[in-house]
């Protein structure tokens, strides 16, 4: 027994999770029991090495994998254990295997995405991976088949698999862990000894906090530039422990043990496996990557009317949605239609409590709901009322299909009178400020189960609903964290059949797989420089949580802002793929035209950039919604094989071409930033750095945000104009960034921007661009339409080597070029090449 005891504390595994244990007690459940100086780090009472579990029986070949059934001889400590498991393992495609672990005997609740994911072909020849069982304690490993590396071992700690608490452990493969969101965090998670609970809540990013969002995913950098990622698909209160061994531990309080593991092997491959199980991103209408404006407080449609697109609470007749306020926004629809003739779109916020009690008949979404029974119930069968911004309120449950109905016609109903362009769903994880419900919540294992992780105001129900709440799907205790992706589902299903255009919904609260129908906003970020700086790696975190379209509150949400903050923010904010300011009611407006002249000219020439580069970012989106690329992306998923990009998370990347180099720190007018291996341009000038993958001192005054452009690569821009629709009609032009043996690549997808499925039907545009021999073409693969009447008015040649003699576009020679030696850029204006036609542009030597 005792020498069961003997291993090093780094390799504890915690016996005493779910509640504080003395000696004798922790005993008791057959654990060790051997206290340290410090009450933090390592546990005290731990798991002995081969700790009593589950038997493995006999494996049996299933259709595309293995079976077998887990029994235990004894229960364990923990109420209601379940004592026979049926363990499914499938290998799912090469790079990904799924174990399922569930209770045979009865129908316990499990995950379902909304809208099934379309499925790709199943290629599972050549895995790339092995896996080996342990069978008395059962455990299980995954190896990386090509070099042996263990990717999962679980049999460092027990199997527990009760009612209310499934748990989990295994190694890790190396300390450099990102994921697990939604948390306040950087791109690398702290391992020592810290632990993560996703549940959805209504709170403003701050660190040990769980918020908004739930993403049971992480993703491993390997030693060697390799990868892998485990997705727990499983959507009660999970809380993930980490520690420096390294290893992990999940807990779940109810579902069951559904696991993914993505082999990758580089870590964009983890992300495209992942993404092939919770589904692709959805495409967005071009617009929505233009600037946005916003703030709680533009109090009439007299305010709005400066510029802004968006209205927050403010438009609504007594904080009540599907309405409008008669005095103050009387002529909002006047004022949409005005919006549009301008070429600008118009966006409002809707949360999900419905007003319920007003008096009857005078507020149809509330009446049409009960009679059409769309809202959630408290145990007893009544309709369960919350409090939110209009008073009490009742909760759509969007896992019903009739809800999503009525949505729809609640949605239509308002978009006859106020044609919206797209959706802004807050307050859903849900958010409620009485906890449970007006009535309290009965006291029962849902709401107190043996094991509450921890989470802001220490039970699940702190600031939601009641967790016995009936969903048509289960009951809210299982459902809560996929509350914001049913809502999301819903209202882009409507807005699409609404509008009949491509729908844009940008959402607070988030589960796996929202990215299909939705973009994602950080939340309530206070206006200082820490939260301009981790709202980095919060933005990649959702890209690799397969929601390319995010961003945060640029300038700040909580808290009056700076000029000097909102003049960085909003450069920062110009490569967020999502870029909207927005303000907190009663705080100093924000909007770029309050600021001096010099603090404006910053934020106009960083607006001029990010709109010059929308075809580029359309393409990156493009590529997200077909291929699962990442559109922010953090520097290690580019150079997975430079230790340097491990770790970083103040710069990123925009595809694979773009470094973005923001300063994060008051006061600075330089920073140091890291340049991977190779030639890097600035965008600004041509100027080219020759890095072996080093720092550099890079100048950035006030009005520079610093980007380069990788070597070998083709951007393509358009001249940038107030509105996209403006934008998006003016002359394209070319950055090309030659390598060092003098070739690029590039690509441009074009649309109309708006319409619905245009891959599927192929009613898009698609050219690549190539530069070599001192010569860039243009090869259009697909034309359809959109690129018609549209030209090439210029390209700008980074390192050319020496000044042309002439230049020649489609054969003839062009009088409009500049050459400058000491950058070594070849600027060629005043072209008028069809963009819908084979161009040829050539400089000779
Ligand atoms: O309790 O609608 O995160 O963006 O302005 C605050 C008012 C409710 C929270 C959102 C914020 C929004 C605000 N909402």
């Amino acid at each position: 027994r005792d020498d069961k005891c003997t291993m090093a504390p780094q390799s504890r595994f915690d016996c005493a999770r779910d509640r504080v244990l003395s000696k004798r007690q922790c005993e008791e459940r057959g654990c060790c029991y051997a206290p340290l100086p410090n009450s933090v780090g390592p546990p005290w009472c731990f798991y002995p090495s081969l700790y009593p579990g589950y038997k493995l029986g006999p494996l049996t070949p299933s259709k595309r994998g293995l079976a077998a059934t887990l029994t235990r001889a004894k229960p364990s400590y923990l109420p209601r254990d379940i004592s026979t498991l049926r363990l499914e393992i499938i290998e799912e495609t090469t790079g990904c295997l799924h174990l399922i672990l569930k209770d045979p005997s009865s129908q316990r609740y499990e995950v379902k995405l909304p809208a099934d994911v379309p499925k790709s072909r199943a290629d599972n020849s050549d895995v790339l991976y092995t896996t080996e069982y342990q069978s008395d304690p059962f455990g299980f490993i995954v190896r990386r088949k090509s070099n042996g590396r263990t990717i999962i071992n679980t049999t460092v700690g027990p199997l527990l698999f009760a009612d209310q608490y499934l748990q989990l452990s295994t190694t890790l493969a190396s300390s450099l862990v990102s994921g697990l969101g939604e948390h306040y965090t950087s791109l690398l998670l702290d391992l020592n000894w810290t632990s993560l609970t996703l549940w959805n809540r209504h709170m403003a990013p701050h660190a040990h906090a769980n918020l908004y969002g739930s993403h049971p995913f992480y993703i491993v950098q390997e030693a060697d530039g390799l990868a892998h990622g485990v997705f727990l698909l499983n959507s009660n209160a999970i809380e993930v422990t980490l520690q420096p061994t390294p290893a992990l531990t999940w807990v779940s309080t109810g579902g069951i043990l559904d696991l993914y593991f993505f082999l990758g092997p580089d870590p964009q491959s983890v992300i495209r496996q992942y993404l092939q199980v919770i589904g692709h991103p959805m495409m967005p209408p071009y617009w929505s990557l233009g600037f946005h404006l916003c703030r709680w407080g533009y109090t009439t449609t007299n305010t709005t009317r400066k510029d802004v697109q968006w209205n927050d609470l403010d438009y609504a007749d007594k904080q009540r949605i599907f309405t409008f306020d008669p005095r103050r926004f009387g002529d909002l629809p006047e004022m949409v239609e005005e919006f549009h003739r301008r070429g600008i779109k118009y966006i409002l916020i809707l949360d999900p409590g419905i007003s319920s009690t007003s008096p009857t008949g005078t507020y149809p979404p509330f009446d049409d709901g009960l009679k059409r029974d769309v809202f959630i119930k408290n145990v007893t069968g009544h309709i369960l009322i919350g409090k939110v911004w209009p008073g009490p309120t009742a909760f759509p449950d969007f896992t019903n299909p009739e809800t999503r109905q009525w949505w729809e016609d609640c949605i239509r109903g308002f978009h006859s009178k106020v044609p919206v362009d797209g959706l802004w769903i807050d307050m859903n994880e849900p958010a409620n400020f009485v906890q449970g419900s007006m009535e309290g919540c009965p006291h029962t294992d849902l709401e107190d189960p043996p094991y509450t992780p921890r989470v802001v105001g220490g039970e699940l129900n702190s600031g939601t609903l009641c967790m016995s709440a009936q969903q048509r799907q289960s009951t809210h205790y299982n459902l809560h964290n996929m509350y914001g992706l049913t809502e999301a589902y819903a209202t882009n299903r409507a807005l699409t059949k609404v509008r009949g255009k491509r729908p844009f919904v940008l959402s607070r609260s988030s589960y796996s797989g929202i990215g299909r129908f939705s973009g994602v906003w950080t939340g309530d970020v206070r206006s200082d420089w820490e939260q301009l700086r981790f709202s980095i790696p919060a933005v990649l975190q959702f890209s690799l949580f397969g929601v390319p379209l995010v961003g945060a509150d640029i300038c700040g949400f909580e808290g009056n802002t700076t000029e000097e903050l909102c003049v960085r923010w909003m450069q920062l904010g110009a490569f967020y793929p999502f870029m909207r300011n927005h303000n907190d009611n009663f705080n100093a407006p924000q909007e770029p035209y309050v600021f001096e002249q010099e603090a404006q000219a910053a934020m106009r020439s960083a607006l001029n950039l990010r709109y010059s580069l929308l075809p580029f970012l359309y393409t990156l989106f493009h590529h997200a919604h077909t291929s699962a690329d990442t559109v922010a992306r953090p520097l290690f998923m580019e150079f997975p094989t430079d230790p340097n990009c491990q770790t970083i998370d103040r710069q990123f990347l925009w595809g694979s071409s773009l470094l973005i180099s923001p300063v994060l720190e008051q006061g600075s007018v330089k920073l140091t930033a890291y340049l991977p291996f190779g030639i890097w341009y600035n965008l600004h000038n041509g100027q080219p750095f020759y890095s072996k993958g080093q720092y550099l001192l890079l100048s950035a005054p006030l009005d520079t945000i610093n980007v380069h452009v990788r070597e070998g690569h083709i951007i393509p821009q358009q001249d940038p104009a107030l509105t996209t629709t403006a934008s998006r009609r003016n002359p394209f032009f070319l950055t090309v960034a030659l390598s060092a043996g003098g070739w690029a690549w590039g690509d441009l997808f074009w649309d109309d921007g708006d319409s619905l499925d245009t891959y599927k039907t192929q009613d898009y545009c698609y050219v690549i661009f190539t530069a070599g021999q001192s010569q860039v073409v243009s090869d259009p693969l697909m034309l359809n339409g959109a690129l018609d009447e549209l030209v090439l008015g210029g390209l700008q040649v980074f390192g050319v080597p020496s000044p042309p003699r002439y230049v020649l576009a489609n054969g003839e020679k062009v009088s409009d070029f500049t050459y400058h030696s000491d950058t070594k850029v070849l600027t060629v204006t005043k072209l008028t090449l069809p963009m819908s036609k084979v161009f040829t542009v050539q400089w000779a030597l």
